[in-house]
């Protein structure tokens, strides 16, 4: 590394309405790049080395608040890139110093397409030709051997530094205040609260399990942890929700969660602290019954207990246990986990202690989710494969849909209104989705060989109904290199028509939600897909 100090001056173009990531990479770039050790990883970097030292000169002017963030977290990713970790920090507390934003400078109204012939033509990145990154790059994926192996890791390290940061590491978990009680129905209901980590003050997750009763719903006999024959061990629903385990249940037992919870019209929460009074709000959108009567467990836990769901969410996260930069969600390295990877290890945390439940089945634990938490159950899916099935319910940007179809929502507005979900890196592919070395597909293929179901909804064209049916299909042939069939057709299904083989898909009438129909189709297909295995 270079000793002495460099004094670069940069002055950054403006675009019409303030700073972009386009506008300001290219000349941080050209100065940078020829300071950079070429032939060096960063790791050989000495650290105790003076820093590079790039002042840059930026024009005071109005800058819209969310388009600063973007820049910023730009500037860091290329940083990174070009192997300048000293310069990354004066780089952004120098930008963050200079660039006042004005909320009165707003940027043009982005316009969202919803008209199929307006979808341009793209060419998905080819799931069976592996990546750049060392060895056997560029050659076809023949074999499962070599998927597994080589692609499959490959792939995953590319959805790790472009989209959902880095995955994160597992932790001792500990249950405390275990509850066991009769729930609604003659369910049995387990309460546990997770300890996350080492120590009292480890981040925590309540979870609440339901089960069904032992013969199912007409004895009120609790089934008692000595119980569990493995031929009897139940197949197991998990997903996080949105509010608290209190919203999706009436159950009065249910614990509140006493974190912040997002206001909302349904949960009548105006003041981010949960109540007593959102009891079952949102129970529609978890049938427990229905699921028992299918011979199903199913489990829930809130997000926010490991991340609030806001842009401030992250000194509140777990990351900081877990040794990751607390500030500022725009402020962090190209490929620091946000949100989604923050709630995909909760869920793998979950799993860790449900798989010590005697009732539950350790190799039928099937991950769900909807929307922004459907997102996080397939980067779940994709990070541990101790995870059966996958089931995304219109996880739309960021989860099914194809980011190269400019359909519905954007990663320009999706990195801008929710900047703390993704790693930085993601935001910078804002209008130029094209260049993304991954797509959707990506994420999709990495629950193979095991089943995975996707669903939409008509009236939800936000998140792309079709480009998730697309991503559905162009993951497929990942599966057929397994000698299975995936959603074994390329022709959109009817409305409320499930279809599909090692891959399942619908698309409900209605809008943006999850519903029983939904579940109904998810344990159909799961029942079809998953068999309990004999002689366990
Ligand atoms: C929307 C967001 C979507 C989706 C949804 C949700 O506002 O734009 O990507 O995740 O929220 O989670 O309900």
């Amino acid at each position: 590394m270079n000793t002495t100090e460099l004094v670069t001056t940069i002055e950054l173009v403006e675009s019409d309405f303030g700073w972009s990531a386009e506008t300001a990479i290219p000349p941080i770039e050209a100065a940078m790049v020829p300071h950079r050790q070429a032939d060096r990883p960063c790791a050989d970097l000495d650290p105790d080395s003076p820093p590079i030292r790039y002042d840059l000169t930026v024009p005071r002017r109005s800058h819209p608040a969310g388009n600063r963030g973007r820049s910023i977290a730009s500037l860091r990713s290329l940083a990174m890139r070009l192997c300048a970790p000293v310069a990354i920090a004066l780089l952004s507390l120098h930008l963050a110093a200079t660039m006042t934003p004005d909320a009165s400078a707003q940027p043009p109204k982005e316009e969202f397409n919803y008209d199929e012939a307006k979808v341009r033509a793209y060419t998905l990145p080819d799931l069976l030709m592996i990546p750049e990154g060392g060895r056997s790059d560029g050659e076809a994926v023949s074999t499962p051997e070599v998927w597994r192996t080589i692609a499959r890791a490959r792939w995953l390290g590319l959805l790790e530094s472009t989209e959902y940061g880095r995955w994160l590491p597992a932790v001792p978990v500990t249950a405390e205040d275990i509850e066991r009680g009769p729930g609604p129905d003659g369910s049995t209901r387990i309460q546990a609260r997770l300890r996350l980590g080492h120590g009292p003050d480890a981040p925590a997750t309540e979870v609440l399990v339901y089960l069904p009763s032992p013969s199912r719903g007409d004895t009120p006999e609790l089934p008692s942890p000595s119980r569990g024959d493995a031929s009897e061990r139940l197949p197991t629903f998990l997903h996080l929700n949105f509010s608290g385990n209190h919203a999706e249940s009436s159950d009065p037992a249910v614990r509140i969660p006493s974190g912040w919870v997002p206001n909302g019209k349904d949960t009548g929460v105006d003041d981010n602290h949960a109540q007593a009074s959102s009891r079952g709000t949102l129970a529609s959108r978890w049938p427990v019954k229905l699921l028992h009567d299918r011979g199903y467990a199913t489990a829930t836990a809130y997000c926010g207990d490991v991340f609030p769901d806001h842009a401030e969410g992250r000194k509140a996260s777990a990351l900081p246990s877990l040794g990751y930069a607390v500030g500022d969600a725009r402020m962090v390295s190209g490929d620091e986990p946000g949100a989604i990877s923050t709630w995909a290890w909760q869920l793998s945390r979950i799993l860790d202690w449900l798989v010590t439940l005697p009732e539950i089945d350790p190799t039928r634990v099937i991950v769900v989710g909807h929307s922004r938490l459907g997102k996080t159950a397939l980067w779940a899916g994709a990070g541990d494969e101790r995870f059966a099935m996958v089931v995304s319910n219109e996880s739309g940007c960021g989860g099914a849909a194809l980011e190269r179809r400019n359909y519905g929502e954007t990663v320009n507005r999706i990195t801008t209104s929710f900047p703390h979900w993704f790693a930085p890196t993601f935001a910078t592919y804002a209008g130029r989705e094209t260049e993304l070395p991954i797509d959707q597909h990506v994420v999709l293929a990495m629950t193979a060989p095991r089943p995975l179901y996707v669903s939409s909804a008509v009236e939800d064209r936000w998140a792309d109904p079709r480009g998730e049916f697309l991503a559905a299909v162009a993951a497929g042939p990942v599966w057929e290199l397994f000698g299975k069939v995936g959603l074994g057709t390329d022709t959109y299904p009817a409305v409320d028509t499930a279809i599909g083989s090692s891959i399942g898909y619908h698309v409900r009438s209605g809008p943006h939600d999850i519903t029983a129909v939904d579940w109904v189709h998810f344990a159909d297909f799961a029942t079809r897909v998953l068999p309990a295995k004999a002689g366990r």
